[in-house]
């Protein structure tokens, strides 16, 4: 599933790039979908797409996301579905995935910095092979050029100490690495690590899917019911909760199609 070479850049920053997995013209119409639902009010979003970032107390420049996209279009549960992101989210999660959140967000430059941060612990290395209880898999719709958006502390994931307070996302190597990509790649990081996001410096906005997924149960989270009609039945089971030991249809099916004969 993970060849060896990644299993050791995973296990050493935290973080692995894939580059190019998504088609250019997918990606002109994700940009158009999310240029027209950043435009609309919360109440103007064809349901069930939300925004938890405009719901409570949120800064009013916090680099806004749309949540639910996987229910607005195709096109999203193409992405959710990708066959190379999934081969790294099968591996990650010893094939018991579950999708908890699509999400796209836009920043601007006048965009809040997003601060580091990190949830959990839950890394560990099994049988040989990395394990992440929360996955985030960013794919970038645009080019991000070198010292702009997503920053992390590479390996903090292992968290066997706890890093100063004084660090900034803008200190350099080697203690801070910024992650700039291009247009279809997609950083698949645990959520253990800490990482956040620089001020965007390009003149043309920047946009970003996070499809979060984890690898036990469902955070409490299933797929709505109401609008089950929009999603296929293979994202729909997605959003089922994991079981460890007990792999999904579309799992199965993914794995048949890489010609993967992973078992746990
Ligand atoms: O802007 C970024 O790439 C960082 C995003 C982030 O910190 C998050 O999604 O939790």
């Amino acid at each position: 599933m993970l060849t060896p070479e990644e299993k050791w850049f995973f296990d050493h920053h935290g973080f692995i790039i894939l580059r190019k997995v998504v088609p250019p013209e997918d990606i002109q119409l994700m940009i158009e979908l999310g240029n027209s639902w950043h435009d609309m009010t919360l109440e103007e979003l064809p349901p069930p797409l939300t925004s938890t970032s405009r719901i409570g107390n949120s800064s009013p420049t916090i680099a806004h996301w749309i949540n639910n996209i996987q229910y607005g279009d195709e096109v999203f549960q193409r992405l959710v579905l990708n066959t190379e992101i999934m081969r790294v989210i099968i591996a990650l999660t010893r094939a018991a995935p579950c999708l908890v959140d699509c999400a796209l967000t836009k920043n601007y430059t006048s965009s809040d910095d997003i601060h580091f941060h990190a949830s959990g612990q839950d890394y560990s290395v099994e049988n040989g092979e990395p394990r992440a209880g929360f996955i985030n898999a960013g794919t970038s719709l645009v080019d991000v050029p070198k010292g702009t958006g997503f920053i992390c502390l590479p390996g903090s994931h292992k968290r066997n100490f706890d890093p100063p307070d004084n660090l900034s996302i803008y200190d350099g190597p080697p203690t801070v690495i910024n992650v700039p990509v291009n247009a279809g790649d997609c950083v698949i990081f645990t959520e253990a690590l800490y990482h956040g996001g620089r001020r965007w410096t390009a003149d043309y906005p920047r946009f970003t899917i996070f499809n979060r997924y984890i690898d036990n149960g469902s955070h409490g989270r299933f797929p709505i019911e109401s609008h089950r009609h929009l999603i296929s039945d293979e994202v729909y089971e997605l959003e089922q909760p994991a079981v460890q030991g007990q792999k999904k249809q579309v799992v199965k099916r993914i794995l048949k199609e890489l010609g993967s004969t992973y078992s746990i």
